[in-house]
């Protein structure tokens, strides 16, 4: 019969990697932190292992717990155990004539993938349970918007576009318009073998996903459909409203019908980019743009040189969200403020290449 300490050992002994002098020095390198906990008797008698951090055991855990007063400086909150960056691109575009509403030419693409790799052709992630692992994902595609999922697990969304959100919050998906990032940590709790991937089964297809393999764990991957894929910027914002602006600008998107190339082109306030003359904005000031989608497509919208800040979409009101693209919905009007206080002109588009590329662009100049 095993005694009850053997068998407590062997069940904890299950989520933990025991690493080898070679592989503790590589991490180390990586920036783990080495603690040591034998007596000192022993590390006189056996010798120090350098850059370690000897702990008393009967001191452990307070020097151990991220929030205690008395853990060691060494330990931050919200440290993890891999980084990972994952650009999302589409691949071999070609243009398609679609059907009503749009009858004009749209891309579409053959291959879809995260960095460089297809899905077929990458290596895993491999992770062990129990790590937190911070992935940063950027939508590097010319016109796709993308919602991905990791089957069983949730994505803490920590920053968007660079900045820290005001409410970490966990989600079940994450949707990235063109050029948007999200830095999210998802704690691997949930052992297997799984696709980290597009929630469109075509974009799969095409490429885009990535198995994440879990230590000892073996089969294929496994992809579950997530029962919701909806996106609301404001469940990472701050629920107190934003101060009021000095000034309001307004911009009304809108498409134009298809022109004899089959191209749909695209006004902002009825005007075709670069037929339109710049719009001001004054040094210093905080200004409002009001944004009016009345079209059907969605649009992820970029200012040049400025961050701004969400501040409405629809009914819904927040503060705190820093971005410098954001992803209005069809047939919706969003607000965002920007503090003016970068001079210099000051581009304004859409970041979907066939919208910018067919009039949906604007020019600020500072007066
Ligand atoms: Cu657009």
């Amino acid at each position: 019969m095993t005694d009850m300490i053997t068998g407590l050992l062997e069940r904890a002994r299950e989520h933990i990697t025991r690493h080898s002098p070679a592989q503790a020095a590589e991490a180390m390198r990586n920036g783990a932190v080495l603690v040591d906990l034998r007596p000192t008797e022993y590390r006189w008698r056996f010798g120090e292992i350098p850059g370690a951090i000897a702990v008393s055991r009967h001191v452990l855990e307070w020097r151990m717990d991220l929030t205690s007063p008395h853990r060691i400086k060494e330990l931050r909150a919200g440290d993890y155990d891999q980084e990972i960056f994952l650009a999302i691109h589409h691949w071999q575009p070609r243009l398609m004539m679609m059907g009503a509403p749009m009858n004009a030419n749209d891309v579409a693409y053959k291959y879809a993938s995260f960095n460089d790799k297809l899905f077929s052709a990458a290596e895993p992630i491999r992770v062990r349970q129990g790590q937190r692992i911070l992935f940063r994902f950027l939508n590097a595609s010319a016109t796709q918007n993308v919602t991905l999922a990791l089957p069983g697990h949730q994505f803490t969304v920590i920053a968007m576009d660079g900045n820290p959100v005001p409410q970490p919050h966990s989600v079940e998906t994450l949707t990235l318009g063109v050029a948007e990032r999200i830095d999210a940590v998802i704690e691997m709790n949930s052992p297997g073998i799984w696709v980290l991937g597009s929630t469109d089964a075509n974009e799969r297809a095409m490429g885009l996903g990535r198995t994440i393999e879990y230590a000892s764990k073996t089969g294929k991957p496994l992809w579950v459909q997530p029962e919701s894929i909806t996106w609301d910027y404001f469940r990472f914002c701050n629920e107190s409203k934003a101060s009021d602006p000095d000034v309001r600008i307004s911009l009304v998107f809108a498409p134009l019908a298809a022109a004899a190339d089959g191209m749909q082109h695209w006004t902002i306030n009825g005007k075709e980019y670069p037929d339109c003359p710049p719009l001001s904005i004054q040094n210093g000031k905080r200004h409002r743009l009001t944004f009016v989608n009345s079209s059907a497509e969605m649009h992820p919208l970029h200012l040049h040189r400025h961050s701004f800040e969400l501040v409405s979409l629809g009914g819904k009101h927040g503060s705190g969200l820093i971005k410098d693209v954001v992803n209005i919905p069809p047939h919706s009007t969003m607000e965002v403020d920007f503090l003016a206080n970068n001079p210099g002109d000051t581009l304004f588009h859409c970041h979907q290449q066939l919208h910018m590329d067919y009039g949906f662009m604007q020019l600020f100049k500072y007066i």
